[in-house]
């Protein structure tokens, strides 16, 4: 378990004068962002939150966001980012599994924020805006951290239905932020443009580069293809991190219009991406690095190199220098090239597990070796090209859905007898979920009372777009659904 200097402590020594983030109109160094997330730690800390401890950080996107996360780092404490897409009910569930001693959250969040009073009295909850009310104690800075301890938690969602917390060490962060640059290369006039949520690692890894590189990040928030366009003009942007979702509002708002010749592309992962918004992208000269990686590798785990975005349109490249990544077929063995199988993953930026779940991360991590459940191959030149997504995972705007964790609560309906969810195309968010629903003899249900039932526990991108009442759910002998025959159903 090796020692590094606190990464924020250790860049604000090192150039406390550069630029570290462009935010709503100001800049900030790194010595401005030191001193903001330092007197936060100090806050904290006031609160009693110290070195090991697990807190939930509920937030929005924005800088006061990132100088809790990074007074949170000061203090070296284990932060659970938590999704604000999610409700209340699963927060307060993710709450309870990762055994958070604290919740900061902020008053956008309220229902949560009076829940988890009521509901998890052991938590205690901070409130974002009166943070600095509260008394001030010297921080405690923890200068040396160690590589192997946990860093950050972010739940991901199961074929089981109830989502695990995927830990990721300080050492996870640095290897990946290490292998990104060695593929994309840095340079002194870098600045990476942050319009994807912080809770995933997406938009976290972008803040993590941040200090590792000692470059500007400009973040962006709410989402707004106009303002990213002028923010790449202004801010001399020369990367910045994307879903399919945002590149395709970002093509249609530039129309005729290019990006200034300085944008080196844009990191585009988190889920297919179609040839036809490819192709596009090449025709307004815009770069695309495609990528491959999730919360457990702490984000990019193989990514199209610049000299081969152009040549290998469709592939997500591959292995970054510090990962391996290899195509295991049904039979357990390494797959031929172009043939398909699971792909496995290993590196230093891939997770030691999921938190409190040794048995499925003995399940998922041998030898190093992380299954990912998703299917692909690798060409003849290795170049990795991902197929289908692990376990009939829905992704829509980015953002993972897992059928049986819809289906349960659709199930859950007292008129229900059974359901079927499975992702249906769509234009917007690429892939969107419905629900086939079985009702019981003598009952009835409206799909709008459908609809409300589900929105009360589930977070509104899980919500199924459509529910079609069917007379059964197709089922194997084991009793598994077979989506493959509900798919059918909707492509007629
Ligand atoms: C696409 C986004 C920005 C859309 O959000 P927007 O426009 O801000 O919507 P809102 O104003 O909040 O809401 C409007 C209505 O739309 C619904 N809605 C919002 N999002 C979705 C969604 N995803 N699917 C379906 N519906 C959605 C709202 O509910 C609301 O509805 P109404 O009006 O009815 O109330 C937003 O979704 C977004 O930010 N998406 C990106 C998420 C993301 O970053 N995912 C990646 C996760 N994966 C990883 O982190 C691992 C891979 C990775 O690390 C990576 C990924 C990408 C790039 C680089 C990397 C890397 O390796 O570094
Ligand atoms: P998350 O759990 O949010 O980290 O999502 C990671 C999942 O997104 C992966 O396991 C894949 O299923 C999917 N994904 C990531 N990159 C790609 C890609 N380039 N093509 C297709 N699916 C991807
Ligand atoms: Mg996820
Ligand atoms: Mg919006
Ligand atoms: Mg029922």
């Amino acid at each position: 378990n090796q020692v590094m200097q606190n990464f924020l402590y250790k860049r604000y020594l090192s150039t406390p004068n550069r630029l570290a983030f462009h935010y709503d109109g100001k800049d900030y160094t790194f010595s401005d962002v030191y001193h903001e997330s330092y007197k936060i730690a100090g806050h904290l800390a006031a609160k009693g939150i110290k070195e090991s401890q697990f807190v939930g950080v509920l937030l929005k996107n924005n800088l006061e966001t990132v100088y809790i996360l990074f007074a949170l780092q000061l203090l070296d404490a284990r932060t659970v980012i938590l999704n604000n897409r999610l409700t209340s009910k699963e927060i307060l569930w993710q709450l309870r599994d990762s055994k958070a001693s604290y919740l900061i959250t902020e008053r956008a969040f309220d229902k949560v924020y009076t829940e988890v009073k009521y509901e998890l009295s052991e938590i205690q909850v901070v409130l974002k805006e009166a943070i600095d009310q509260e008394a001030y104690i010297e921080p405690a800075i923890v200068k040396e951290i160690h590589l192997d301890n946990v860093c950050t938690v972010m739940y991901t969602s199961g074929t089981t239905g109830h989502p695990k917390g995927v830990k990721q060490s300080y050492g996870n962060h640095l290897w990946s932020a290490v292998g990104s640059s060695l593929n994309l290369g840095i340079n002194d006039r870098d600045a990476w443009l942050c319009t994807v949520p912080l809770f995933h690692i997406s938009g976290f890894s972008i803040l993590m580069r941040g200090l590792i590189y000692g470059m500007k990040v400009v973040l962006i928030d709410p989402f707004d293809a106009r303002t990213i366009i002028e923010m790449i003009h202004k801010q001399n942007v020369t990367i910045m991190s994307s879903v399919s979702t945002m590149l395709r509002k970002l093509l249609d708002e530039l129309g005729e219009a290019r990006l200034p010749t300085t944008f080196r592309g844009i990191l585009l992962g988190g889920g297919p991406a179609s040839q036809a918004l490819l192709e596009d992208s090449i025709a307004h000269n815009i770069p695309i690095y495609q990528t491959y990686g999730m919360t457990e590798t702490a984000s990019q785990i193989a990514t199209l190199s610049p000299e081969d975005s152009l040549q290998r349109v469709g592939s997500a490249g591959k292995p970054l220098f510090p990962s391996q990544l290899k195509i295991i077929n049904e039979s357990g063995h390494e797959a031929e090239p172009n043939a398909s199988g699971e792909i496995l993953v290993k590196g230093p930026n891939v997770t030691s597990g999921y938190l409190g779940r040794d048995h499925e991360t003995a399940e998922k991590l041998n030898n190093g070796w992380l299954s990912t459940g998703d299917i692909g191959y690798l060409d003849e030149d290795g170049f990795l090209y991902v197929l289908d997504r692990r376990s009939d995972l829905i992704i829509s705007g980015g953002e993972n859905i897992y059928p049986a964790e819809v289906e349960g609560i659709v199930a859950a309906h007292h008129a229900v007898a059974d359901a079927g969810v499975v992702g249906m195309k769509d234009s917007t968010w690429g892939e969107v979920p419905v629900a086939f629903v079985v009702i019981k003899k003598n009952h009835d249900v409206s799909h709008d009372e459908l609809e409300s039932f589900c929105n009360e526990k589930l977070a509104k991108y899980k919500v199924p777009k459509r529910f079609f009442i069917v007379e059964k759910i197709p089922r194997n002998a084991s009793k598994k659904i077979l989506r493959r025959e509900l798919r059918k159903m909707i492509q007629m």
